[in-house]
């Protein structure tokens, strides 16, 4: 299967060319970092309560890849689950390389039962935390991990180096089988059961039952007693730790703190920036944030917890996951102190805490924020309804970005070996909402009919792209972490209310705004990102031009109609899935490059077909 693809895309070359890569010498500096990833069904309890899980060598959470800047991964994912899958390795950009982001149904298809792909990238200039999940259904709930890069070597962090680093990945536990109560939520047409826990490190902590059992003794990690369902981390007085904190919940944007101990931000989604001092961070969900954290405190126990922020009218899990911040020495009988956490609808807290996140903006680390902009775009966010006979009330939720819910194109079409491409998708997705209204007014619950299509925004290379995420009370407001495949973003501005296109542009900051891959955009308010869109998404060679290009190749034409799973598009989409599973989402058709490495790669032979 995969020689056939491989033959037929490209016909002046040949497969074994693609296999030969692998026996390509590379820099002394930068290393080949394989990986084996086993998908598979496990057993795991949580909360006095065993079920049946996905997870990746059968660790819940999934294994930690480490890295240095400019080092090539291999990860060989093989498909033993019987879910059709794939994994996203978020935040990497991928350059000219969307056989390798993960999204399915945008970038490739799943990898079915059985099968394996090997994803194969570069990891260049980034340095951080960043991680991986699950890119399909609601599979990310356990299938999710960390991936640390250190700097390249020689380079120090542009902060204190710390003495030891831990990762901390913060996730919600359902009691049931996730993939059903999704089904349930899609077949009533409502939002599905919210989660009964939150998790540190995969677990809820002794606030939840069945927490503090401690385990078989022979179970000693750091020499701290490893509890059934809490995470416990050593600390040695005096040193310092750097936390890799990182948000891998499905729906809720978390706050994070450490019983009498203060963080400085140091770094998020592997982007340095201006260390601050904070009691409690955000973050929602997709995003990564590093602190360093000074064990100076009273030798003892201190609770870490994760809450949800949540400054919206509508109902979240608001349970607290706890884990353990304790001394060398101290013994486990003393209870720990509590942590304490902005409260959940502290909108303030949440406002002030993402004005203090600005890039480093060294000179070894500069914010090269688009001053310029080619191209203004401007995305409504709302929620909508449409029709739904066997649904609840007979209709079904939706969420829209310009009153358009995207749809995701359907296996069976891609199955097929010709169909025509036009039908499949329209790279007409407009740069406006339709009708302008009052975006943040009374809330709007009358005539909540959208479209549903699937529509992408074609981008010319290198072009510098503004885009402004307005949120409206479509039904409700509510805040919303959108991230963005491919590229890093400059937030250059956020506000509460109604985007002022004439007098809040003034107030951007274009010296040294965060630049991330995932923002928030707050509960009824809107925020302006600036991008380059430097990325190729496309191989023109692959698409019926009369969708996206001006050219003609006639010639190729036929055959690439019929490997349409074979295209790179950019994803953008809300980070809570149950909005991306409403249609929250849409993707970018960046065109690729004039010059000889400013297209996109060839397909890998492996990559799976639909
Ligand atoms: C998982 O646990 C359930 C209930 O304890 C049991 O019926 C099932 O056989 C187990 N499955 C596996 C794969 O171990
Ligand atoms: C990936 O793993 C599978 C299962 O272990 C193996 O059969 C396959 O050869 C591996 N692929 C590569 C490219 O190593
Ligand atoms: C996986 O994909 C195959 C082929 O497209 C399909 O027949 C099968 O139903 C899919 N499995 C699931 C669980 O969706
Ligand atoms: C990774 O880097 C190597 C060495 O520069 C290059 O040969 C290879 O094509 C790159 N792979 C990708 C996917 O960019
Ligand atoms: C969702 O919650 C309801 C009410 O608690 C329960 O009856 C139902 O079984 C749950 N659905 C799933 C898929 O867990
Ligand atoms: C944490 O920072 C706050 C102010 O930002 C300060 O009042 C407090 O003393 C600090 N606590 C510790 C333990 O350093
Ligand atoms: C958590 O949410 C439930 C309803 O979902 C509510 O009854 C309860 O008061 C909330 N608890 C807190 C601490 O906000
Ligand atoms: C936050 O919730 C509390 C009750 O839990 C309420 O008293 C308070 O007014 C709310 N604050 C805001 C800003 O909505
Ligand atoms: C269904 O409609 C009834 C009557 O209008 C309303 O009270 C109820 O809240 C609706 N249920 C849902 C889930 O929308
Ligand atoms: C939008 O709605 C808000 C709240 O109802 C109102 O205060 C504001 O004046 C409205 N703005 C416009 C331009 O109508
Ligand atoms: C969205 O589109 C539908 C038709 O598809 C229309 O009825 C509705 O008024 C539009 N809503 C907005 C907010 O533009
Ligand atoms: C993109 O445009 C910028 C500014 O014009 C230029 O400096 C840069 O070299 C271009 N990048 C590519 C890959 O063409
Ligand atoms: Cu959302």
């Amino acid at each position: 299967m995969a020689s056939r693809n491989c033959s037929n895309f490209f016909p002046g070359l040949t497969c074994s060319l693609f296999l030969l890569l692998g026996l390509l010498s590379f820099p002394a500096e930068a290393a080949i970092k394989k990986y084996q990833f086993d998908v598979q069904v496990n057993n795991v309890s949580r909360l006095c309560h065993a079920k049946p899980i996905v997870t990746v060598n059968g660790r819940f959470p999934g294994p930690t890849i480490y890295v240095r800047e400019g080092d090539r991964v291999l990860v060989n994912v093989t498909n033993h689950a019987q879910y059709n899958m794939s994994i996203h390795w978020h935040g990497l950009k991928q350059y000219r390389n969307g056989w390798a982001d993960g999204p399915a149904y945008i970038t490739q298809c799943p990898i079915k039962t059985g099968n394996s792909y090997t994803y194969d990238f570069n990891v260049t200039g980034q340095r951080g935390t960043l991680w991986w999940h699950a890119h399909i259904f609601w599979l990310r709930a356990t299938v999710y991990g960390a991936i640390v890069i250190m700097p390249k070597p020689g380079t120090p962090f542009p902060f204190p180096q710390p003495n030891r680093e831990e990762v901390i990945l913060l996730g919600e536990w359902w009691h049931t089988d996730v993939e059903e109560v999704e089904k349930q939520g899609q077949k009533m047409g409502l939002p599905p059961n919210m989660s009964d826990a939150h998790t540190i490190n995969g677990k809820p902590g002794p606030l939840f039952p069945c927490s503090e059992k401690p385990l078989n003794p022979t179970y000693i990690i750091n020499s701290a007693p490893f509890y059934l369902d809490t995470f416990a981390m050593e600390v040695e007085s005096g040193k310092t730790y750097l936390l890799r904190i990182i948000n891998a919940a499905l729906n809720d944007e978390l706050f994070f703190a450490i019983a009498g101990h203060n963080f400085t931000v140091v770094e998020v989604d592997a982007v340095y920036t201006k260390p601050f001092t904070t009691e409690a961070i955000l973050i929602a969900p997709g995003q990564t944030t590093n602190v360093l954290v000074q064990a100076n405190q009273k030798p003892g126990r201190y609770f870490m917890a994760a809450r949800p922020f949540n400054d919206a009218p509508i109902p979240v899990d608001n349970k607290t996951a706890t884990g353990i911040l304790q001394y060398k020495g101290i013994p486990n009988s003393l209870l720990p102190t509590l942590a304490q956490l902005p409260a959940s609808n502290d909108s303030e807290f949440a406002l002030n805490y993402n004005k203090k996140l600005r890039s480093l903006n060294s000179p070894k680390f500069p914010a090269d924020v688009p001053q310029k902009v080619d191209r203004k775009l401007f995305y409504t966010i709302g929620f909508g309804k449409d029709s739904c006979p066997t649904c609840v009330n007979g209709t079904r939720l939706l969420a829209t970005l310009n009153n358009i819910s995207f749809v995701m194109p359907q296996t069976a079409l891609l199955q097929a070996h010709y169909f025509n491409l036009k039908g499949v998708f329209k790279a007409d997705f407009p740069d406006k909402p339709p009708k302008p209204f009052n975006y943040t007014g009374a809330p709007l619950t009358a005539s909540l009919g959208t479209s549903r299509a699937t529509r992408l925004s074609k981008i010319a290379f290198n072009s510098t792209i503004e885009l402004v995420l307005q949120d409206t009370n479509l039904l409700t407001v509510e805040s919303h972490p959108f991230h963005l495949h491919g590229y890093n973003f400059f937030v250059v501005g956020t506000g509460i209310g109604n985007f002022d296109p004439v007098k809040d542009p003034a107030n951007y900051n274009l010296v040294d705004p965060i630049e991330r891959n995932t923002a928030a955009v707050p509960t009824g308010g809107w925020t302006a990102i600036r991008f380059r869109a430097d990325n190729p998404g496309i191989h023109p060679s692959f698409f019926n031009f009369s969708d996206l290009h001006t050219h003609t190749h006639t010639k190729k034409k036929k055959k690439l109609t019929v490997y349409f799973d074979c295209i790179g598009v950019w994803f953008m989409h809300c980070h809570l899935e149950l909005h991306t599973g409403w249609g929250l989402k849409t993707a970018f058709a960046v065109e690729d490059g004039p010059g000889p490495d400013q297209s996109v790669l060839p397909p890998p032979t492996d990559l799976p077909p639909c």
